[in-house]
């Protein structure tokens, strides 16, 4: 049970983050959540039965980030887990055809993002001694694929970031994870095809891809487990994938 835990959830508006917000808040836990778009955080602050505090912020503006968690509620202030989940992909194609837009809002929300969050929680947990951070990465920060340049470079910093992290953490007693899924079933191929519902459609079509729920509850795991065990480096993902690129498809 993850009663007294105070969580922030960033990129709970949607997806893995929402799940997680979900999960958390059912296992006790009192929860900030984070995303640009306050009117579904408010829904589902008014849908959860506990403790919940919605935020409006685009973790790709750093002053924001910091601002926002500094004027938070002092009952809201010590945060001891994050989930450091919001992200993007915009487009599949060749970096030459990808526009430099793109590339920016990934690496900006992504890498720049993860890190700003992470920077303005972790001082609280160091000083208290305690915490769980889980990093969301990819299984393309771990194997690149064609029309994925500035996306699987920006989960490969992820990855590193995260290893960076594990080694600034060292003695603290702050516990750090980083989950990478395989291929998950939300907006996010929405959000990649800008829009193209049925081109996001294909990607989980005649295949069983996991649920964002399948991946909280790996999450929810990792920080009850007791305090003296840190898992640190999780894959997971569908029983139909082996490889980024390689889906078992029935047809
Ligand atoms: P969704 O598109 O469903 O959710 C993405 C979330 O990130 C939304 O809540 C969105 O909220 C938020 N977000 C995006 N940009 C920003 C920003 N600048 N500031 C704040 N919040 C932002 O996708 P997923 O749930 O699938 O993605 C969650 C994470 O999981 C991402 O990091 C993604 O890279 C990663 N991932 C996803 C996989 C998949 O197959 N789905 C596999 C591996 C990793 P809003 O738009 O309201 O700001
Ligand atoms: C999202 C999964 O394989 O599209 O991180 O990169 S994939």
């Amino acid at each position: 049970m993850l009663v007294e835990r105070t969580a922030l959830v960033t990129g709970a508006s949607s997806g893995i983050g929402e799940a997680c917000a979900r999960q958390l808040a059912r296992a006790g836990a009192r929860v900030i959540v984070t995303a640009r778009r306050r009117d579904r955080l408010e829904a589902l602050a008014a849908e959860l039965d506990g403790p919940i505090h919605p935020l409006e912020l685009d973790v790709s503006d750093h002053h924001a980030v910091q601002r926002a968690l500094d004027e938070l509620p002092t009952e809201w202030r010590d945060i001891d887990l994050l989930v450091n989940n919001a992200g993007l992909a915009a487009g599949l194609g060749p970096l030459w055809d990808n526009a430099p837009a793109d590339w920016w809002a990934m690496l900006d929300t992504n890498v720049a993002g993860a890190m700003s969050v992470a920077a303005a929680v972790l001082p609280g947990m160091v000083e208290r001694g305690r915490g769980d951070v889980i990093m969301i990465g990819s299984i393309a920060g771990r194997e690149a694929y064609p029309g994925g340049a500035a996306y699987c470079a920006s989960k490969a910093a992820v990855h590193q970031l995260t290893d960076a992290l594990r080694g600034d953490l060292h003695g603290t007693g702050v516990r750090l994870c980083l989950v990478e899924p395989g291929m998950v079933e939300t907006e996010f191929s929405l959000v990649r095809f800008g829009g193209d519902a049925d081109r996001a459609a294909a990607v989980y079509q005649d295949t069983t891809p996991l649920t964002a729920d399948d991946v909280a509850d790996v999450i929810t795991w990792i920080v009850d487990r007791p305090d003296h065990v840190e898992v640190a480096d999780v894959l997971v993902m569908p029983t139909a994938q082996s490889a980024a690129t390689r889906v078992e498809r029935r047809r």
